[in-house]
């Protein structure tokens, strides 16, 4: 029986993908390349210096640390612009509702999110209320597939992993909820989270059934 729900944030709370992607691609422009929008799919769920690798691998560039250190910071500047911009109509369509319902009905809300900027986008978008936990990039060191942020927010919950479902967008973050002991809903197209326990498109017209297994 399911007692907590795990929330990953880009790409099933808010969609931040499209904003890491147009600063991504300022500093690709900058080196002097294009990354191009299909690339995209593969920085998703991915820690930062991760997704900096493979902006680098895709423009055929090798940089050392301490430079890569430095346009992580930089991209996450431009980042940062678009982040406060963002207000409450961004949150994806039904999110409110669904996490309305979980309260009600006593079920425990965590998120549990790869980004740094976890905490601030909440509180852009103010939906910090609803989640008894909060694990980001900042607690979680170990990046998903890897389970550590996950079994970070059972803990932090006091909740069994087997009494946890998690909701995800991306592959890395399925293999890692999996990984973690714990039920997976994929949010997104079957093709690329087929490995979810169950995969719906958004939480539009989303009940408790969702998470009855
Ligand atoms: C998000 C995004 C990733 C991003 C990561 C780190 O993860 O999906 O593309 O690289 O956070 O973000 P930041 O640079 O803000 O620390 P999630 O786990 O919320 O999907
Ligand atoms: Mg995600």
């Amino acid at each position: 029986i399911i007692k907590a729900c795990i929330f990953d944030l880009d790409g099933v709370i808010v969609d931040t993908a499209k904003y890491h992607y147009l600063a991504w691609n300022r500093l690709a422009n900058e080196l002097g390349f294009e990354f191009s929008i299909e690339h995209n799919e593969r920085l998703k769920g991915v820690s930062r210096m991760t997704s900096l690798d493979i902006l680098l691998e895709v423009g055929g560039l090798t940089y050392s640390n301490a430079e890569k250190v430095v346009m992580a910071a930089r991209k996450n500047e431009w980042y940062l612009e678009y982040i406060y911009k963002m207000t409450p109509d961004e949150i994806l369509p039904g999110v409110i509702s669904f996490l309305t319902m979980l309260r009600e009905k006593g079920i425990k809300i965590s998120l549990g999110s790869a980004s740094k900027n976890a905490m601030l986008i909440l509180e852009r978008v103010q939906l910090q209320s609803f989640f008894d936990a909060v694990i980001d990039g900042n607690k979680a060191l170990k990046a998903k597939p890897d389970p550590q942020v996950f079994l970070l927010a059972a803990q932090e919950l006091n909740e069994n992993p087997t009494n946890c479902v998690v909701f995800e967008d991306a592959a890395a973050g399925i293999e890692a909820a999996l990984a973690a002991g714990m039920k997976c809903i994929g949010i997104g197209s079957p093709e690329i989270l087929g490995r979810a326990d169950k995969v719906v498109p958004g939480f539009e017209n989303a009940n408790i059934e969702l998470i009855k297994f």
